[in-house]
């Protein structure tokens, strides 16, 4: 990337340099401030354009601008060196990060208008943010939301217990020395952690045939006959890896706790689930305020290594790298309508496939019951709707089925405002970033 310190005169040569470097005869247009999160903040940008068909492009350039919302606070033109039919056009404008996002792709789907790049003050480039590319990169993705953590979440049950705490501690330790690469390390787990994972082992054997979608207990069944999944003794996370690798690609990496939206979404576009590895406290076997061991491997697992399911895991995470913050609260919030608390139906009943009521059988049982609002799974609206982190949900959301949820997804992706599309590569285990044209 280029060094972005420029008065619009530097900004303009710059363009022109770059047109010429890649030999580009269309418009470019350059990204001159530094761009904040808030899709809500107003912003200036200096915006250069080459234009091909003069001042008639010019005008449908303002009129664009102009329908959305922004101000025109400086405008200057001349034509190009090398090509005098071509017009170079200085703009700066006032509006909000969102509707310049939207205003930029627009240019860029524009075939008169042809494309854009975009360059940031700070490096911030809307065209380029930094993302994982490959899952090496995961590396750095592992940033934590401590809040739930025992030693300051006063409501944890392992708060006052130091030995919990240190157990915790130990564990977690194995997630923060982990390599791209490395097998993931065995846990000796004790005795109570083991009886922990029984009760709860025990209570999903219950409840899983009546109220289990098909596709978990299809897989349950699986993980039974591999001896992966038995009463006494929690499965170690790097036998359930390789299992979920033989069904559908996908493996797991330890994560220390909780962690942010952004990084637990990105290691999903590459098949890879970042699991906590320690369990919860023995003296509250069927709640945790933080994900366990017990949750990930009995409410995820099943179903990422159903193949609808993992694709449509993979995409949810393809659809955050580089997503601005306001994506990724909505992002967040599809997944937490589905992948952690969703239901489906199945042959005219109503069953669940999420992991926080396939591994909390009172969550699971208020779902059951006719007590929730059950609406139909539509990701414009399930993307906005508030959720409950530390109670039951008041609201759950319907699946026709994984395929309809995953063509209403993918539908509903298109409409996001990052001005570029991203596909993974199975062959390299690569993210590629195309442009939209
Ligand atoms: N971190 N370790 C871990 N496990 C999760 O299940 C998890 C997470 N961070 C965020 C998250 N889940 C979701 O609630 C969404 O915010 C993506
Ligand atoms: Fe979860």
């Amino acid at each position: 990337t280029l060094v972005v310190k420029q008065t619009k005169q530097t900004v303009l040569d710059e363009a022109r340099l770059r047109a010429n470097d890649s030999g580009l005869t269309e418009e470019e247009v350059v990204l001159g401030n530094a761009v904040s999160e808030n899709p809500d903040a107003i912003q200036q940008a200096a915006l250069v354009l080459r234009l091909r068909e003069g001042m008639n492009s010019l005008s449908r350039v303002l009129k664009t601008i102009e329908k959305f919302q922004g101000s025109v606070g400086h405008l200057e033109t001349r034509p190009n060196k090398n090509d005098k039919n071509e017009l170079d056009v200085f703009v700066s404008i006032t509006m909000t990060r969102q509707n310049l996002l939207q205003l930029i792709k627009n240019f860029r789907q524009s075939s008169s208008l042809g494309s854009v790049s975009l360059l940031g003050e700070d490096n911030i480039s809307v065209k380029n943010p930094w993302f994982p590319r490959h899952a090496s990169d995961l590396d750095n993705c592992n940033h934590l939301m401590t809040k739930y953590e025992p030693d300051l979440d006063m409501n944890h049950p392992g708060f006052a217990d130091k030995e919990y705490r240190a157990r915790r501690k130990e564990i977690a330790e194995i997630a923060f020395k982990y390599k791209y690469g490395d097998p993931i390390p065995h846990v000796n787990y004790t005795e109570t952690e083991n009886k922990t994972w029984k009760s709860v082992f025990n209570t999903v054997l219950e409840l899983m045939p009546k109220h289990a979608c098909i596709e978990y207990r299809r897989v349950f069944k699986l993980l039974q006959e591999e001896d992966i999944f038995v009463p006494d003794r929690i499965p170690q996370l790097e036998e359930m890896s390789q299992f979920l690798q033989r069904q559908t690609g996908f493996t797991l990496r330890p994560a220390a706790g909780l962690l942010t939206a952004r990084d637990f979404l990105a290691s999903l576009a590459f098949r890879i689930f970042q699991s906590t590895q320690y369990v919860r406290h023995v003296n509250s076997p069927f709640h945790t305020p933080e994900p366990d061991c017990i949750h990930e491997l009995l409410g995820h697992m099943p179903l990422l290594a159903d193949p609808s399911f993992a694709q449509f895991s993979q995409e949810i995470g393809l659809a955050s790298l580089g997503a601005s913050d306001a994506e990724i609260e909505k992002l967040s919030t599809v997944y937490w309508f589905t992948v952690e608390f969703g239901l489906c139906k199945e042959n005219g009943a109503v069953k669940a496939y999420g992991a926080g009521l396939l591994s909390a059988y009172g969550e699971l049982l208020h779902a059951m019951s006719d007590k929730p609002e059950l609406r139909p799974f539509e990701p414009a609206t399930t993307a906005v709707q508030p959720y409950q982190d530390q109670e039951y949900q008041p609201i759950y959301f319907v699946a026709e089925s994984f395929e309809d949820a995953k063509d209403k997804f993918r539908r509903w992706v298109q409409s996001m405002s990052r001005p570029f599309e991203v596909r993974f590569n199975p062959h390299t285990g690569r993210v590629e970033v195309l442009d939209t044209v």
